[in-house]
């Protein structure tokens, strides 16, 4: 639980520059962040792996190839695990967390700079797609 309570605080920080809920369309530039074009179908992140490197900002960039909206999540595990929970009980909201949604045919962007060493979570989480397997993998070394 530890991890996830730095993960929240990474998060809100990074909320702070940018909506939190529905944001589509995030145009700010970032600076030095390397951008990796992630396609969105339904139930499923085309690639479902990346790797990064340790102190570095990537810039992902969802292209919605589906029919129905998907999210993309950023967070561990266990963040994966509440946030599908507040999902379920909360309906569309995201509470907290560092994550968009997407409608069908558009693109939204996510920038985060990966601290240290670990393998976090993308995952959608509108309802079932967890579930369904709707995640990828980012690796940091
Ligand atoms: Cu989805």
């Amino acid at each position: 639980m530890k991890n996830t309570a730095v993960i929240l605080a990474l998060v809100a920080g990074l909320a702070a520059g940018t909506a939190a809920c529905g944001s589509s369309d995030g145009t700010k530039a970032t600076k030095g962040a390397r951008t990796v074009e992630i396609e969105m179908h339904d139930l499923a992140y085309q690639p479902a792996d990346v790797k990064v490197k340790a102190g570095e900002t990537v810039r992902f960039v969802f292209h919605n190839q589906g029919k129905i909206t998907h999210d993309a999540f950023l967070g561990d595990e266990s963040a994966q695990m509440d946030h599908e929970r507040e999902m379920n009980m909360s309906g569309m909201h995201h509470k907290s967390g560092d994550g968009i949604t997407v409608a069908p045919g558009k693109t939204g962007e996510l920038t985060h700079t990966f601290k240290t060493a670990q393998s976090v979570l993308v995952g959608c989480h509108q309802s079932g797609h967890y579930a369904a397997g709707m995640k990828l993998t980012v690796d940091v070394t």
